[in-house]
C-alpha cells in the first residue's frame, strides 16, 4: 500500500469512529487537502489571525541573535517540521545565507508537492542555499537523519502547530523530538500565548467566514472522497475559547436535523438540530505550562523570544 492509500484508510477509519461517537468529532488533521491548504493560507492573511504576523515579527526582530545561537557549534543542519510556504523561515534563511553561515536546510513535510514548491521558490530567492527536502512523516525522517548526520541539528517547528494537540499528545511529540537530539542540538518552537480572550475568539471566528469554510472542508472531503451527502451549508462554525484552560475549540453545528449517508463507509448517521461535531483544538500557553511540558518531555528551556505586542512566543530548548 502506498503512503497515500494508508493515509486515506486512516481518514476513513477516523470518520467512521468520529461520526459514530457521542459527542461526534472529526480531526482538523484531515482538513488539509489542496483546498484546505489554500484556505489556511487565506486564514494566515486575515487581519484577525494575529499568530503569523506575531511570529514573523519575532523572527525578524531576533534574527541576528538566532543566527549566533544556531551557529554556536559551527556548521549545522536546520531541520524544519511542517514547512508550509516558509514565509517566516525565509527571513531566517536569508539572515544565515547573507552572513555566510555554513548550514543545510532540511524541510520535512508529508506532502512532496509542498517540498517541491518550497525548494523551487528557495532556489530563486537564495541560489547559494543548500536545500535537502525530505518527504515523509516527521519522526521517520528525523530518526533516519539522526542515524547518519553527524552535524549539530537545529530543529524548528513554527506556527504553534503543537496547539492542535492535547497536552499528553504534545508531551509524546516533544519526547519523540528529544529522543533524536544530542547535547549540541536545539529545538526552536512556537507556542501561541494566553491573552485577551476576545483576541483569540476573533482569530478563530473571523468576520469573513474563512475559518468556517476551512472547517467545512472536512465535510466537503467526506462528500467527495467517501461518497457522502452532508448538507454542508447546514453546518455552522462555532468557536469557544476557555480562558481557564487556554483551549480554543472549534465545532461545526447542525442548524437543521438531518440524516447523512456515507456510501463508501456504509454508514448512516443522524444529526439532531444543534448537534455538534468537534473539529479542532488550538491550545494557548503561558511560560509555566511550556515549562511543565518541557519538564515532562526531558527538555530544558534555554531562551524565550517574544513579539513586540506580546502575543506569541518562540522557545529555544535543549536536552
Ligand atoms: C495551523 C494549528 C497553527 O490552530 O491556529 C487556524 C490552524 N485553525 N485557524 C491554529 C487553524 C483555525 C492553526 N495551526
Amino acid at each position: 500500500m502506498t503512503k497515500q492509500e494508508t493515509f486515506q484508510l486512516e481518514f476513513e477509519n477516523h470518520v467512521k469512529e468520529g461520526l459514530s461517537a457521542f459527542p461526534k468529532f472529526l480531526s482538523s488533521k484531515y482538513i488539509y487537502d489542496d483546498r484546505g491548504d489554500e484556505l489556511f493560507q487565506q486564514i494566515m492573511a486575515l487581519p484577525e489571525y494575529y499568530l503569523t504576523k506575531a511570529e514573523f515579527n519575532i523572527v525578524e526582530t531576533h534574527k541576528s541573535k538566532l543566527r549566533k545561537v544556531f551557529n554556536a557549534h559551527g556548521a549545522f543542519d536546520l531541520i524544519e517540521l511542517g514547512a508550509g510556504d516558509g514565509k517566516k523561515t525565509k527571513v531566517l534563511l536569508k539572515e544565515l545565507v547573507l552572513n555566510e553561515v555554513e548550514f543545510t536546510y532540511i524541510p520535512i513535510d508529508i506532502s512532496q508537492h509542498a517540498i517541491d514548491d518550497l525548494t523551487h521558490s528557495l532556489t530563486t530567492l537564495l541560489p547559494s542555499l543548500e536545500v535537502q527536502g525530505e518527504q515523509g512523516t516527521y519522526f521517520k525522517v528525523l530518526e533516519r537523519l539522526a542515524t547518519y548526520n553527524k552535524r549539530p541539528k537545529v530543529i524548528i517547528v513554527l506556527g504553534s502547530n503543537i496547539g492542535n494537540l492535547e497536552h499528553p499528545q504534545a508531551i509524546d511529540f516533544l519526547k519523540k523530538i528529544k529522543e533524536v537530539m544530542s547535547s549540541k542540538d536545539l529545538l526552536f518552537m512556537g507556542f501561541d500565548q494566553k491573552k485577551n480572550p476576545l483576541t483569540i475568539q476573533n482569530a478563530y471566528a473571523d468576520s469573513q467566514g474563512v475559518t468556517q469554510e476551512f472547517n467545512r472542508n472536512l465535510l466537503h472531503r467526506i462528500n467527495k472522497e467517501m461518497d457522502g451527502n452532508f448538507p454542508v451549508d447546514n453546518f455552522e462554525h462555532w468557536e469557544s475559547y476557555d480562558p481557564e484552560t487556554g483551549t480554543a475549540k472549534s465545532f461545526l453545528i447542525a442548524t437543521e436535523s438531518c440524516e447523512v449517508e456515507i456510501k463508501k463507509l456504509q454508514l448512516k448517521t443522524f444529526f439532531k438540530k444543534w448537534e455538534t461535531i468537534h473539529c479542532e483544538i488550538s491550545q494557548k500557553y503561558d511560560d509555566d505550562t511550556v515549562e511543565w511540558l518541557a519538564h515532562q518531555s526531558g527538555l530544558q528551556i534555554e531562551e524565550i523570544y517574544e513579539d513586540h505586542q506580546k502575543l506569541f512566543k518562540d522557545y529555544l530548548f535543549k536536552i
